[in-house]
């Protein structure tokens, strides 16, 4: 019985210790007036960030959605789903590339190509935690000037 009660306590520990989203900037479901020139994403832990992937595209939803940041989640799932293991689709995407130079880090940041259009933009990952663990997570910001 006891056994058991300690191989929960360590599987809830690793499950802890993924690298899960913690915040960002710009936040998940923010409006922004200016365009952002980057995206800073915070983790609960380090990953390893040339081992992960990360990548912004816009998200094909109709002005009236932008308010929701429910149904830019409910249109982003397919997308991400789609794209986020697409190799050479950076025409397709709105980042230019991960600028943390860092092999490991609890903070990535992206930047963003210059000239962005009004419209709602998913934030996607699928990130290795320094404990090897896998996340594959979104987040969804509209830029409406
Ligand atoms: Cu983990």
């Amino acid at each position: 019985m006891k056994k058991v009660f300690f191989a929960g306590l360590v599987l809830l520990g690793m499950a802890l210790a993924h690298a899960e989203y913690r915040s960002s900037t710009p936040a998940s479901g923010a409006t922004l007036k200016a365009a952002p020139k980057t995206v800073v994403i915070h983790f609960s832990e380090a990953v390893e960030v040339r081992l992960s992937t990360f990548k912004v595209y816009p998200l094909q939803a109709p002005p009236e959605a932008w308010g929701s940041s429910t149904r830019l989640r409910w249109l982003a799932q397919p997308l991400v789903r789609q794209v986020l293991s697409l190799r050479g689709d950076a025409s397709r995407r709105v980042d230019a590339g991960v600028t943390t130079t860092a092999r490991t880090s609890k903070t990535v940041t992206l930047s963003l190509k210059p000239g962005l259009q009004p419209g709602a933009y998913v934030v996607m990952w699928k990130n290795l935690g320094v404990d090897g663990h896998t996340e594959t997570d979104f987040f969804v910001f509209v830029y409406k000037p």
